[in-house]
């Protein structure tokens, strides 16, 4: 069911050469990105009728119009499962906390005498947001995109989910009840790459973002990817990634439910498990049998997962190997289920999210933990974080000096022009001193 790399024995190898031996889904965004570029410059040129045209071509929904009624939205919200609602709010009020706590404060800097910078945050003004439809319907994932946008400030909010067919060409109604519970009001029934257009060039119906965030399929990627450099994007979400760093104290019967947790989004999902335990790594192996048959979506994600060659077992000699595993892995979630987890979860460098012992796996953050979900996938751990309110702010620096503040400091910033042959540089300051370098 799962495939072993046994990396015992050698030294490993360092960084790039062992990120190598590890295994590691493929996620072609170039190739959709062929297909995507003709669908967003079509948005742009024909707006809403272009993205209704989409809707039933790629939902197969009649649609009148795209913009979802504020009573639709108050309706879902109504007819909401109570306990689904509270679980939701419990959601939201856990991360409200965390995201609460992200917030920046304006920092003033005296430079020297006279000179200060002073850096002050300010939120994107509109941000649009994805929520996948189709296979993954994704509550959770309003809340952790909405949370840290309406933390950081964000004035202009909206959330794009596909149509879809059985609810009459509305968006999944627990998105539209989460929506309900943030407080968002501006919805749209748009799936796909579409709907990252319409949020980047803005349509009649709709006013272009200065951002989009959240996370989707290949063709939302390659969207995102368009886009990149024109609007501010979060990093590309690939499939689901869950890596174990796990000694013989572990239990196997969490591991593999824990493993199992995460396949069960894509069969492209990554679960790999690292340990020095031959004995775990058996144990595990065995447990995942009965775990796996006795669940829910087993022959279209979690076998497929867990069988593919973005899964493995990764045997290696010593915890301190499986630490520099973990690291060239760079996993979206990480859990530690070792002796002294908290030591080992000290010392990692790449990770989405590090999940500490036997009582927080990666479930627990995918809802309830207070921690966002929205990380970076495909080794992107090992240069972006996740989604956090700072995603959504901008810092400015405001530079404000005297006259003798730059008097003093003229002759550096006249000589580094000069070196830099950029002569107009250094006048812009003598033009303030009588067309000289102040002598202070
Ligand atoms: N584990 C997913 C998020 C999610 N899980 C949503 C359940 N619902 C990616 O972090
Ligand atoms: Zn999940």
């Amino acid at each position: 069911m799962i495939s072993r790399i046994d990396l015992r024995g050698d030294a490993l190898p360092e960084g790039g050469a062992l990120r190598d031996l590890l295994p590691r889904a493929e996620f072609d965004v170039e190739a959709a990105l062929e297909k995507v570029r003709p669908i967003c410059e079509d948005v742009h040129h024909r707006g809403t009728a272009a993205l209704i045209e989409y809707a039933q071509k790629f939902d197969g929904v009649e649609l009148s119009q795209v913009r979802v009624p504020a009573e639709a939205i108050k309706a879902a919200l109504e007819q909401l499962d109570p306990a689904v609602r509270a679980a939701l709010e419990e959601s939201i009020r856990r991360a409200r906390i965390v995201h609460r706590n992200q917030r920046r404060t304006e920092h003033t800097t005296q430079v020297v005498p006279g000179g200060t910078v002073t850096e002050k945050w300010v939120p994107v003004e509109r941000v649009g947001l994805y929520a996948p439809g189709g296979r993954s319907v994704y509550p959770s994932s309003v809340v952790m995109n909405v949370v840290p946008a309406q933390e950081a400030g964000v004035e202009s909010i909206a959330l794009a989910s596909p149509p879809q067919k059985e609810f009459d060409g509305l968006p999944h109604p627990t998105i539209l009840a989460a929506c309900a519970l943030l407080g968002v009001d501006e919805v749209y029934a748009v799936g796909g790459a579409q709907a990252v257009a319409m949020f980047a060039y803005g349509t009649e119906d709709c006013l272009p973002s200065n951002m989009v965030t959240g996370p989707g399929n290949i063709w939302v990627a390659a969207a995102k990817r368009y886009f990149t450099g024109k609007i501010g994007i979060d990093t590309e979400a690939g499939p689901t990634e869950i890596a174990v760093l796990a000694d013989s104290t572990a239990d196997p019967v969490h591991v593999a439910a824990d493993l199992i947790s995460q396949a069960e989004h894509d069969p492209l999902a990554a679960a790999v498990l690292v340990t020095d335990s031959a004995e775990l790594a058996d144990a595990v192996e065995k447990e995942l049998e009965p775990q796996v048959a006795a669940t829910k979506h087993v022959e279209d994600r979690i076998k497929p997962a867990l069988a593919g060659k973005q899964s493995a077992i990764v045997l290696v000699d010593s915890l301190e190997d499986g630490l520099k595993v973990v690291d060239a892995y760079g996993a979206e979630h990480l859990e530690i289920q070792t002796a002294d987890a908290a030591a080992w979860a000290a010392r990692v460098r790449n990770a989405g999210a590090i999940f500490v012992g036997p009582w927080a796996p990666v479930s627990l953050g995918d809802y309830c933990a207070g921690s966002n979900h929205v990380l970076p996938t495909g080794g992107c751990a090992c240069h972006s974080s996740g989604l956090s309110v700072q995603s959504f702010l901008r810092g400015i620096h405001i530079v404000d000096y005297t006259r003798d503040a730059l008097a003093e400091v003229t002759h550096h910033v006249v000589t580094l022009a000069e070196a830099e042959d950029l002569p107009a540089h250094g006048a812009a300051l003598k033009a303030r001193f009588g067309w000289k370098v102040p002598t202070v």
